[in-house]
């Protein structure tokens, strides 16, 4: 019997993504956490598994794979029941890993330029410089869902997982984004994925960590 096991903590927007898309998928993963707040990813046991050190980290009974979009392509392959999540169809899964690697490269990059400096630099205020360009990357995703339901098209597919967990963290530290309708509405739509609960969940605690250290 095969076994998946994902090396998750709940508070990390990539960690919470990569089992946002595995809820979706509907595929059984054990979930073991590695706790960052006690630096448990530094235990030489994980650094064996991961010498980036980095969560989410999936092992598909041996088969060791880290970066949580990959895993959520790699999961939405091998166990994906059809290929809504994530097409096989040439132009429409561009289209979904053109949204992957923005969530990669440009929304979670301004989200964690915001948050990192607050959780564990010492800092206490969000620098209006980084307030400005998360807000420009807020509104190349209000386009991606003018004339669409999901961020890559008519059904949900792993780039609205991925791009939910990222957003959520930060909608947990208070972001507003009334300037931002269709993004608004996206978000109330994606509290019918799979696996959402469990998702705001970790977002809290998230934003709650951000806001105590926040004047
Ligand atoms: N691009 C990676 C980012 C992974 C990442 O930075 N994980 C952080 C938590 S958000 C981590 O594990 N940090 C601990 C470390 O690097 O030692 C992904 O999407 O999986």
């Amino acid at each position: 019997m095969s076994s998946l096991k994902l090396y998750h903590f709940p508070i990390s927007g990539p960690s919470r993504g990569a089992l946002l898309a595995a809820r979706s998928i509907g595929v059984p993963v054990q979930v073991e956490i590695v706790d960052l707040f006690k630096k448990e990813q530094l235990n030489e046991k994980f650094l064996k598994i991961n010498p980036q050190h980095c969560v989410p980290t999936l092992d598909d009974d041996g088969f060791i794979v880290w970066e949580s979009r990959a895993i959520a392509c790699y999961l939405a392959d091998k166990f994906g029941n059809d290929d809504q999540l994530y097409p096989k169809d040439l132009k429409k899964r561009a289209l979904v890993n053109q949204r992957l690697y923005f969530d990669s490269s440009s929304l979670y990059v301004k989200i964690r330029a915001i948050c990192f400096p607050i959780l564990f630099c010492g800092e206490t205020e969000i620098k209006p410089h980084l307030q400005e360009d998360l807000n420009i990357t807020l509104g190349v995703l209000e386009q991606f869902l003018n004339n669409s339901t999901w961020v890559a098209g008519d059904n949900a597919t792993i780039a609205d997982t991925s791009i939910y967990a990222s957003l959520s963290s930060i909608l947990a530290v208070g972001w507003n984004i009334s300037q931002f309708p269709n993004i608004e509405r996206w978000t109330k739509q994606c509290a019918s994925l799979p696996g959402y609960e469990e998702n705001e969940e970790g977002a809290k605690t998230f934003g709650e960590a951000v806001k105590k250290n926040m004047k």
